[in-house]
Formats: structure tokens, sequence, C-alpha cells
């Protein structure tokens, strides 16, 4: 039987705390690693200062581990761009009533930790906090919007990185599921989507995973280039600790509502081989095997044989524990979550290559690239989404894809942003064919940043995503007035016409 592009598709768009609510001393919220991280743009990257005991003061960058013995701190001349981020912690019921007038049918957030767990290890919630996300979820509910809840996004509670030195520690596991256990029972009638972890492939460091070492030695943004291979080991390792944390919480889930569709989430955007030389071709393979090592394991359940290649290249060992493997193998996803922006290509030659999905080293001739250097690949999103279904026959659900660029409000107050537009109607086409001739079960599709928020990579405004603006500048200079952008009304009639009207 012939399947059709579902009626029941589920459109929408996507965000993140850390880069969209602000809020960051209301309601009784905690501190988290990224309200220490500044501002910055692709010339600066953002960073995290830092100070030891004895006074000596050093800065990070994002994907760095932060230096045993020191602790951050916010410097008063610098721009922190998470304290208020575009405010959807005071413009929530705005910005979903314009997510309503789009016709979103569905809108990933993610839950910021300290609002609900201040210090991360506290036993008990703060009722503030969740009931900031109750007023969402049932503002969200009032217009049929479907929330699809990313438990933890880019989110490490201070307090847990400076006392228990982040996801090395595999108490983190008992504090995430504490975490994650009490949004599953709070929500269990509201929320059906859940996602466990954002990205749990990409190797963060101090910010993302609360990571410290003593390796300064190489430049290690885990988003631009490769990790020196000291951190790649410390890293792995805390991200075994957030795969079982991930399954457990799986597990948790079910018993408290069968029902729940559960996903993890990898950033899988494609890489290619430079050319046909065979060193190209298979270095590309084995390269996007360091990304997809990460769904083999929530997917299929177990550690794939090739990751002891990776481990070695790494020389890393992993450190289990007894019933690891057993929990990883019994609470496997129900789908599987990716983010989508480009394709790189894999040059044998390249001194410099880059993670999957990364900025690229070498340059695609064949690809136009956006004004963040990101290669646009329509088809690209085609072949992932095969590759993906080829692997583990499980319903796929692109969480992000989009489009990061300069808008221009012109004096009349519009914002003609056709070149965004043509990014996403492309890779609707692709996506589509996956759907229609590749027959592929998609769930939905959530554009990322669908009201303006601040860029993770870069920490700017100036990188915008959004269907609808939010006047607020780099330094945080700005009214926060919602404009609606002309993809804004395009995306509308791409939704009421579920994908036909493009
Ligand atoms: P920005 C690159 C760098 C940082 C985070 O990125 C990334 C990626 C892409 O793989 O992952 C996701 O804001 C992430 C989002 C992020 C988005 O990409 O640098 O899940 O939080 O905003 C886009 O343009």
């Amino acid at each position: 039987m012939i399947m059709k592009f579902p009626t029941n598709f589920l459109w929408g768009g996507a965000t993140a705390a850390n880069q969209y609510e602000g809020g960051w001393q209301e309601g009784g919220r905690g501190i988290a690693v990224h309200d220490m991280l500044t501002d910055g743009n692709q010339e600066n990257p953002r960073r995290i200062y830092c100070k030891a005991d004895n006074g000596n003061i050093t800065s990070i960058q994002a994907g760095e581990c932060i230096p045993f013995g020191f602790h951050p701190f916010i410097k008063e001349s610098e721009y922190y761009p998470s304290h208020n981020a575009t405010d959807f912690y005071h413009c929530y019921k705005e910005d979903i009533k314009l997510m309503a007038e789009m016709g979103f049918k569905v809108y990933r957030l993610s839950i910021s930790w300290t609002r609900i767990f201040p210090h991360g290890d506290d036993k008990e919630p703060n009722e503030d906090g969740l009931r900031f996300y109750d007023a969402v979820i049932d503002e969200l509910k009032k217009y049929n919007i479907e929330p699809l809840v990313t438990i933890l996004h880019f989110d490490m509670p201070l307090n847990l990185a400076e006392k228990y030195g982040g996801w090395i520690n595999r108490k983190l596991i008992e504090f995430y599921l504490n975490f994650a256990s009490t949004l599953f029972e709070r929500w269990k009638t509201k929320v059906k989507y859940w996602i466990t972890v954002n990205e749990i492939n990409v190797l963060g460091g101090y910010w993302t995973l609360g990571l410290a070492s003593n390796n300064r030695k190489t430049k290690s943004n885990s988003n631009q280039g490769e990790t020196p291979v000291e951190d790649a080991g410390i890293k792995l390792q805390a991200i075994h600790h957030l795969l079982v944390a991930s399954a457990k919480a799986n597990k948790i889930a079910r018993k408290i509502n069968p029902n729940f569709m559960l996903g993890t989430m990898c950033a899988l955007s494609g890489i290619y081989p430079m050319t046909c030389k065979p060193e190209d071709v298979f270095g590309a393979y084995e390269f996007r095997r360091k990304a997809l090592m990460f769904s083999d394991i929530t997917m299929r359940g177990y550690y794939p044989n090739y990751a002891q290649s990776i481990f070695d290249e790494y020389k890393f060992t992993l450190k289990k524990e007894l019933g690891d493997d057993e929990v990883l193998k019994e609470n496997t996803s129900d789908y599987l979550a990716f983010s989508y922006y480009r394709t790189t290509a894999f040059d044998c030659d390249a001194s410099n290559t880059t993670t999957t999905g990364g900025q690229q080293a070498s340059p695609n001739p064949y690809l136009q690239k956006t004004a963040w250097g990101w290669p646009i690949d329509p088809k690209g999103l085609r072949f992932v989404l095969n590759e993906l279904y080829d692997r583990y026959q499980k319903p796929l659900f692109i969480v992000e894809n989009g489009m990061g660029n300069y808008d221009i409000v012109e004096e009349d107050g519009a914002i003609h942003d056709d070149y965004r537009i043509e990014y996403l109607r492309s890779h609707i086409v692709e996506f589509k064919k996956a759907v229609e001739i590749d027959q592929i079960p998609l769930l939905g599709y959530t554009t990322w940043g669908c009201i303006d928020i601040v860029s993770a990579g870069t920490g700017e405004m100036a990188k915008r995503y959004g269907f609808v603006y939010v006047d607020l500048d780099d330094k945080g200079n700005g009214t926060f007035k919602r404009k609606k952008k002309d993809s804004f009304y395009w995306y509308q009639k791409v939704i009421e016409s579920n994908g036909e009207i493009l």
C-alpha cells in the first residue's frame, strides 16, 4: 500500500529554554552554566570567564572543558545573552498566540532544569517553576498545539558542575532521573511527545556537560572542530552516563504512561566524501559513524561493533557498570529525533576535518552557503532520512532545520525574508519526497528558532531563524517587540494546505 503524506503530520517550530526563555532569576530559578556564557559572533567566540583560588583568571570557549581548580564567574563588563534571551518567560502568551496563528500543530520547547531543581540535587522541585510550564502547556492546549518537550537541552545546573564535576559523575544520572520523572508525572496526561536529551552526540565540554580537564593544548570547540584526544575520552564517558540516564528515563516514563512517545535527539546533518577516492569514501563513512554511534545506541540498544575503533582513536577505555548494558538494551527509543542544517564534505587530505554536521573544512563546490558558512543542501535531508530509516526502521522526527540569517526591517516595518522561505521550501520539498516516494514514516517537522532566539553557537541575535522577528540586538538593546516576517504568512499557508502549497 502506498503511504500518502499524513493528514496528522506535526508541523511546527522549536526552541530551547537557554536561548529563548530568559527570566534567569525569576520564580526561584537557580543558575545554570549557560548563564555564565557571554555573547560572541563569528569572529569572537563566546567565553566563560573563570577564576582559580589563587586569583588567576582565564577564559574558555563554548565546547571546552573548564581547567581543574577554576570556577566560572560573571564579569561585569560582559553581556550574558541567556539572562533575558528573547523573553519567552514574560511573552509566552503572545508568542503561543503567534504560533497558533501560523497553524502550528506542535511546538518543541525545552525545560530549564534549574527552574525545576534550582541546584540540580534538590530533593523537592520548585513549584513556581513547574507552574510556569503548566501555564505554557495549558496555553498550547488551548490552541490544540501538541507540546513536544525536550527534557535536557544544553542545560547544566551550575551547582552540579561545581559540586559533582558534571556528567563525568554517575550521580548525575540520579539527579536527571529525579528531574525527568517529575516532568513525566506532572504532565502525564498533557504531554505525549518527549525528547530525553538534545543532540546527545555532540561532545560538549563545561557548558553543556559541566566537565573539567587540564588539557588546554588544542582549540576544542565541539561545534567547529576536532576535540583533543584527552578531552574526547572525558566527553565520551560523560555521554555514556547520559545514555544510561536517557534509557532509564524511558523505563520510568513507560511505567507512568505507556502511550508516551519517547525519543532521543541527535545532530545528524550529513557528510559526503569529497571525491570518489576510496580514502575519502571510507573516511566519510567512518566519520559519519562518530555521530551514528549514539543513535545506534539509543535506537538499537548497544554500542556498535565499530565503537572500539573510535575509542582506540581517542585512547579511551569506556567504564561501564554492571547493569548498564541491560538498561541500554531494554529501553530503546520509540522514534529518532534529529537536527539537520547542512552537509559537510570529508577530504582525507585536509588537515582540519570537522565533526559530522559541523562547519565544513573543505568547501563543497556544488553548494551555496549561508552568511554563517553553513552549506545549504536540501537533497541531503532526503539522503539522511533514508540513511536513518534504512538503519533503524523506526519513525523519524525532524526537530531542527532552518536558516540563520541577517534580517532587515524595512521602514514600513516589513521583513522580506525570501531567502529563508526558499531554504525552508526546498527542504520541505525533499522531506515530502522521502515520505511520498521513499515511504519513510516521518512524524513531523519543527523548524528551529520559530520566534527569533539567541544563537547557541555564536551567542548573537543577528543570526536569526524565526518567522517572527524580535527587536533585540547582540548586546541586549531593544524593545523585545515581535514583528511578523514574510515567512510567517508563507508558513501559515504551508501548514493550512498540509504542505501542498509551497
Ligand atoms: P546556532 C551547532 C552549534 C551549536 C549547536 O545553531 C548546534 C549546532 C548544530 O548542530 O546544535 C543545534 O544557534 C542546537 C540548537 C542551536 C542550533 O543547532 O549556532 O540544538 O540549540 O541553536 C543552531 O545557529
